[in-house]
C-alpha cells in the first residue's frame, strides 16, 4: 500500500486529482515493478523525444493494442449475470442428472442474454430474437443450455445457418443496415425458406421487442433426450417463465428508446439486480415419449416447430435466480464460452440436425474467439467441481496435470481414469440407413404452425404482426421481393395477407405460394399469446414522476408510497436535474431531466404539476411528448388536477379515457397503481 500525496510534475506541471492520503495498491507494471509516474512517458528533455527503453509505456501501450478480441459472429451484443438454480422437483424418474434430480440443491449458474444480428455496440432494442444461454455449473461438469427467447428457429439444417446469418447481418458492400433485418437481403432470403415462415410471424410479433431481459421466455428449443439410471430416454424440451410476466414494447417505443438509452435493457438489469431486486425464472420440461413424438403431426427433431404447451403441458422443476452482476464485463460476459455440446450424465442430444451442427461450431468458434484451446482454465468458463484430464500445454495453459504419467493407460498407477458408473454414457439408438444430402419429409409442413401462432394471438398481437412486416417489407427496395414474400402469407392466413399487401399498396395480390405439404388445421394455443396470459402485476416495472415547482409533496409522498407497495420502481422527472421544491418549500432532487427522459422509459406515467408549473409545461415541446407519447403507447397515466387542467389538452387533443387517472389523495395513488397491473390500457387501441 501507498500513501497518495499531491504529485507534482503531473502533466503540464498540474496537480493530481487523486484524493491525498487515501490507501490505494501501489501501482505496478505486469511483472509486479513498483511505477513511480504513469503520467509521464519517458524523454530525452521535457520537449525531446521519446526513449525506446520505456519499458512501462511500452508494456501498457502493447497490452492496449491487443485489449480486443473478435466479437461474436452472432449474438454479439449481450449482458450477463450470476445466480443459482434450485430444483424443487426430483426429476429421477427421467433422468440421472444430479442438477434435476437433488431437490433443493443450489446450482451456481451464469447467463448471458444477447440479441442476434447487430454487432456488439448496437442497440438493445433491435427487432430481434434474444438470445437465452444458461451454464450450470453442476457437480457433474458444465451443462449449458444455449437457448433464445423464441421456441422455434429459422432454419431446418444447421448447414444453412452461415447463409441466415450473412443474409440477417448488416449488407456486405455497405455495411448496412446494422442490427435490423428491415432490408432486402434478409427478405430475399427468408421469401426463398419458405421453412423460415413459422419463425417470421414469431420474429413480427412483440417476442422481439421485449420490454426488457426480465420479461422474456426461453426455450431450448431442440428437443433434447432425458436418460435415467436404468437407462430409460425421454424426450424433453426445456422452458424458462419469468416470474414477472412476459412484456413487450410497443414498435415505436423501441425506435426511440434506442435513441434515449441504447443500453436501456442492460441497465435495467444492473439496476434491478444491484438494487437487490432479484429476476426469477421458473424452469420447465415439456416431456413426451417415443409413442407422441410418433403420432404429433411434426416432426419433433424440426426446430421450425413446437410442441404446444395445451399437448404437452409445462412442467415447472426448479428456479434460477439472478443475484450478482459480473465484477468485470470482459473477464466473465464477454470470455464465457457456450457449447451446446456442455452436456452431463443423464441428459443427451437428439438427432435434431440443427442441434448436431451447433454441437460442431460452438466449440470452433470459442477457439477463434478466445484464442486458444485452454479457455476453460478462465474461471468463468472453468467448472466448479472437480476435474481430471490428460490434456495439456497449449497457449495460456494455466493447470498441466503433475506428475510423471500424462498418458494412460500406465503401469505408474497415476492419474485419472474412466468411472463406468458416474461416467457420461450416449444414449444408444439404433440407427440405419443411407449415407445421404437430404432433408426428411417429415419435415415439409412450413405454415401450419405459422397459422397455428397467427390464429393464437390476440387482435392487438395481429395487427403488431401485420404493421410489423409493412414497416419491414416497405424498407425492401426491390418489390419483386416484397410480393414473394406476401406470396407465402395467404397459406398463413387470408386476411393477415390482404392487411400486408395493403399496407404494402400492392396493386393485387401475388398468386401464393405452393406450399410442399397442406396446410393442417390445428387449434389455436393461447399459451403462445403474450397479451392473453397478462402477468397481473406492475411490480419490476417503472413509474415515471414528472413534477414542477410549487407541487403537493404529500401528494407525491402517496404516489411513491403507492409504486412500492405494487413492487415498482419510480423515477423523478424534471425541468432540471437539480429537482424542484413543493408547495411548502420542500426540495425534491429528480433523477433524470425531462429532455434526457422520454416517457418510453417508463411503464407509467404521472404529471404532478402547480398550476403555474402545468402552464409552463405547456409550452415546452419536452413535456408534450412525454404526455403525448405515454397515451400514445397506451400507457396509464395519473394527473394531478392543475396538470389535468393546464397542460392535459396542449398535449394530447382527446379527452381522458379509462386509462387516465385524476389523483388527489393516497386512495387515488392506490387506484392508480392498481390499474397500472394491466400494463398498457389498449382499450385505446379501438
Ligand atoms: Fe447459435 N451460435 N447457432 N443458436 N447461439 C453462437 O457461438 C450456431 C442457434 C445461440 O451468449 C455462436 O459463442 C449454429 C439456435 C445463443 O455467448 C456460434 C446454429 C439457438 C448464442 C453459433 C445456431 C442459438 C449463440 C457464435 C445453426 C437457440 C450466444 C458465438 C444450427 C436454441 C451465446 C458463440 C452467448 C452463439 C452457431 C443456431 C442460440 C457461431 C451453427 C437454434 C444464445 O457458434
Amino acid at each position: 500500500m501507498s500513501k497518495t500525496t499531491k504529485q507534482t510534475n503531473i502533466g503540464n506541471g498540474g496537480e493530481t486529482h487523486q484524493v491525498a492520503g487515501k490507501d490505494h495498491e501501489t501501482m505496478t507494471t505486469q511483472v509486479g515493478m513498483p511505477i513511480a509516474d504513469d503520467q509521464n512517458s519517458l524523454k530525452l528533455a521535457p520537449r525531446g523525444p521519446h526513449l525506446l527503453e520505456d519499458q512501462i509505456f511500452r508494456e501498457k501501450l502493447f497490452h492496449f493494442d491487443h485489449e480486443r478480441i473478435p466479437e461474436r459472429v452472432v449474438h454479439a451484443r449481450g449482458y450477463g449475470a450470476h445466480g443459482t438454480f434450485e430444483l424443487t422437483d426430483d426429476l429421477s424418474d427421467l433422468t440421472r442428472a444430479k442438477v434435476l434430480t437433488e431437490v433443493g440443491e443450489k446450482t451456481e449458474i451464469f447467463v448471458r442474454f444477447s440479441t442476434v444480428a447487430g454487432n456488439k455496440g448496437s442497440p438493445d432494442l433491435a427487432r430481434d430474437v434474444r438470445g437465452f444461454a444458461v451454464k450450470f455449473y453442476t457437480k457433474e461438469g458444465n451443462w449449458d443450455l444455449v437457448g433464445n427467447n423464441i421456441p422455434v428457429f429459422f432454419i431446418q439444417d444447421a448447414i444453412k445457418f452461415p447463409d441466415l446469418i450473412h443474409a440477417a447481418k448488416q449488407e456486405p458492400d455497405r455495411a448496412f443496415p446494422q442490427a435490423q433485418t428491415a432490408h432486402d437481403n434478409f427478405w430475399d432470403f427468408i421469401s426463398l425458406m419458405p421453412e423460415a415462415m413459422h419463425m417470421v410471424m414469431w420474429i413480427m410479433s412483440d417476442r422481439t421487442i421485449p420490454r426488457s431481459f426480465r420479461f422474456m421466455e426461453g426455450f431450448g428449443v431442440h428437443t433434447f433426450r432425458l436418460v435415467n439410471a436404468a437407462g430409460k430416454s425421454s424426450f424433453v424440451k426445456f422452458h424458462w417463465k419469468p416470474r414477472l410476466g412476459v412484456q413487450s414494447v410497443l414498435w415505436d417505443e423501441a425506435v426511440k428508446i434506442n435513441g434515449a438509452d441504447p443500453d436501456f435493457h442492460r441497465r435495467d438489469l444492473w439496476d434491478a439486480i444491484t438494487a437487490g431486486d432479484y429476476p426469477q425464472w421458473d424452469l420447465g420440461v415439456q416431456v413426451f415419449d417415443e409413442d407422441f413424438a410418433e403420432r404429433f403431426p411434426f416432426d419433433v427433431l424440426d426446430a421450425t416447430k413446437l410442441v404446444p404447451e395445451e399437448d404437452v403441458p409445462v412442467r415447472i422443476v426448479g428456479t434460477m435466480t439472478l443475484d450478482r452482476m459480473v465484477d468485470n464485463f470482459f473477464a466473465e460476459t464477454e470470455q464465457v464460452a457456450f457449447q451446446t455440446g456442455n452436456i452431463v450424465p443423464g441428459i443427451d442430444h437428439s438427432n435434431d440436425p440443427l442441434l448436431q451442427g451447433r454441437n460442431f461450431s460452438y466449440l470452433d468458434t470459442q477457439l477463434k474467439r478466445l484464442g486458444s484451446p485452454n479457455f476453460n482454465h478462465t474461471p468463468i468458463n472453468a467448472p466448479k467441481c472437480p476435474f481430471a484430464h490428460l490434456q495439456q500445454d497449449g497457449h495460456m495453459a494455466m493447470h498441466n496435470p503433475r506428475g510423471r504419467a500424462n498418458y494412460e493407460p500406465n503401469s505408474h498407477g497415476l492419474g485419472p481414469r474412466e468411472d463406468p458408473e458416474r461416467g457420461f454414457r450416449s444414449y444408444e439408438v439404433e440407427e440405419t440407413g443411407v449415407k445421404q444430402r437430404v432433408r426428411s419429409e417429415t419435415f415439409a409442413d412450413h405454415y401450419s404452425q405459422a397459422r397455428q401462432f397467427y390464429l393464437s394471438q390476440t387482435e392487438v398481437e395481429q395487427g403488431h404482426i401485420a404493421d410489423a412486416l409493412i414497416f419491414e417489407l416497405s424498407k425492401v427496395e426491390n418489390p419483386a421481393i416484397r410480393e414473394r414474400v406476401v406470396s407465402h402469407l395467404p397459406n398463413i392466413d387470408g386476411d393477415l395477407a390482404e392487411m400486408v399487401a395493403d399496407g404494402l399498396g400492392l396493386g393485387e395480390m401475388p398468386e401464393a405460394a405452393i406450399p410442399a405439404r397442406e396446410v393442417v388445421e390445428t387449434e389455436p394455443s393461447p399459451a403462445l399469446s403474450i397479451l392473453a396470459n397478462p402477468p397481473e402485476t406492475f411490480a419490476g416495472r417503472k413509474l415515471g414522476i414528472l413534477v414542477t415547482d410549487g407541487i403537493d409533496g404529500a401528494l407525491f409522498d402517496d404516489l411513491s408510497q403507492a409504486a412500492k407497495n405494487a413492487g415498482a420502481t419510480v423515477e423523478i422527472v424534471a425541468e432540471k436535474v437539480g429537482g424542484v421544491t413543493t408547495s411548502r418549500g420542500r426540495t425534491i432532487a429528480a433523477d433524470q431531466k425531462l429532455d434526457g427522459a422520454p416517457s418510453v422509459l417508463y411503464d407509467a406515467v404521472a404529471v404532478l404539476a402547480s398550476a403555474e408549473g402545468a402552464a409552463k409545461l405547456a409550452r415546452m415541446h419536452s413535456a408534450r411528448t412525454f404526455l403525448a407519447d405515454a397515451h400514445a403507447h397506451k400507457k396509464f397515466i395519473a394527473l394531478s388536477d392543475d396538470a389535468q387542467n393546464h397542460f392535459w389538452s396542449a398535449a394530447v387533443p382527446e379527452d381522458p379515457d379509462g386509462g387516465v387517472h385524476a389523483i388527489d389523495s393516497a386512495d387515488d395513488a392506490e387506484g392508480f397503481l392498481k390499474a397500472c397491473k394491466a400494463l398498457r390500457f389498449w382499450e385505446r387501441d379501438a
